[in-house]
């Protein structure tokens, strides 16, 4: 007889190495886009090259919708395929990526769709291009009124107003002052613990940004740390830790809610073979305090059926 699945014990994805999970709520489907750490390694260094895509409707029954998006279909690109994050409007699909240039540093593409699982297909040029490394680690959000903001970066957090069609914008890129109010007194090249991997939200009126960061003292591993703001462009307000660094080098976060509960996703390296570059996506449920604060999140054993 078969016993239904009650509890999905983590990693959530256990035949490759996944990374830099991405959430995005989609009708009553949770959709959860990914990178994909190779098995084999070149240059001993993460070896990346598509993206990934996996949904449930229960938190414990997913389907693999393998590679959605890659490298082979930016002309543009050459390494890299990093942390992405995935938005809907006017009825297509909206996939954010970092990518390292055929002519040098890291740019942000952008793959589009009709359909939240793919396939993916590249503008044709880089959205976000400063011809530097900062651009990395997209995090897009459409507030109340309309207007779309892509924060990205490493070691600074930036952003840019997107125009409606999501796939270009005015002005130029805006600097958040890195400030130890902003993001607290840390290790990484600003002084304070703002490393990489923002997660930009808003919830009861309060704009959060989630963020891979570096606590004080050398050889710093990454944690995950908030904060908050009462306005789309800060300022910015350090609210604390939000899950605490472990063995894996890097963490990266996404948040959201889903059939009225809260996720934050992660990453770590413990499957089998597990290492800084061969990392696995995880779950775990938490709520939010009254005020809006979030108390640390421990890693967990996995999620239960919802
Ligand atoms: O996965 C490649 C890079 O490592 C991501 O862009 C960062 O957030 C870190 O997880």
């Amino acid at each position: 007889m078969n016993q239904e699945k009650l509890f999905h014990k983590n990693p959530i994805v256990s035949n490759i190495y996944t990374a830099d999970p991405a959430p995005m709520v989609h009708g009553d489907t949770l959709y959860l886009y990914t990178t994909h750490d190779e098995d084999e390694l070149i240059n001993d260094f993460y070896t990346m090259f598509d993206w990934r895509c996996f949904s449930t409707k229960d938190m414990v029954n997913w389907t693999d919708h393998g590679r959605i998006f890659s490298l082979d279909d930016i002309s543009w690109a050459d390494d890299r395929a990093w942390a992405p994050q995935c938005i809907a409007r006017n009825g297509k699909f909206y996939l954010y990526c970092p990518v390292h240039k055929i002519d040098g540093g890291m740019a942000i593409a952008v793959g589009v769709s009709d359909k939240p699982e793919g396939p993916y297909t590249d503008i044709g040029h880089p959205l976000v291009d400063e011809g530097d490394w900062n651009d990395i680690d997209p995090t897009v959000f459409i507030d109340d009124d309309g207007q779309a903001y892509l924060y990205f970066g490493n070691p600074e957090l930036r952003y840019v107003k997107l125009n409606e069609d999501m796939v270009s914008y005015e002005g130029e890129v805006e600097k958040i002052p890195m400030t130890v109010e902003s993001f607290g007194k840390g290790s990484h090249e600003t002084g304070t613990t703002y490393g990489e991997g923002p997660w930009f939200y808003k919830r009861n009126n309060l704009y959060y940004m989630v963020f891979a960061a570096f606590a004080e003292g050398e050889g710093r591993n990454e944690h995950l740390a908030y904060s908050t703001s009462s306005s789309p462009t800060g300022p910015w307000v350090y609210g604390g830790v939000l899950m605490e660094e472990g063995p894996c080098f890097t963490n990266h976060p996404g948040i959201c809610d889903f059939k009225g509960h809260s996720y934050l996703f992660y990453h770590t390296d413990e499957l089998p073979g597990g290492s800084l570059f061969h990392r696995s996506v995880c779950a775990a449920e938490f709520r939010y305090n009254e005020d809006g604060s979030i108390a640390v999140v421990d890693k967990c054993d996995g999620v239960e059926k919802i």
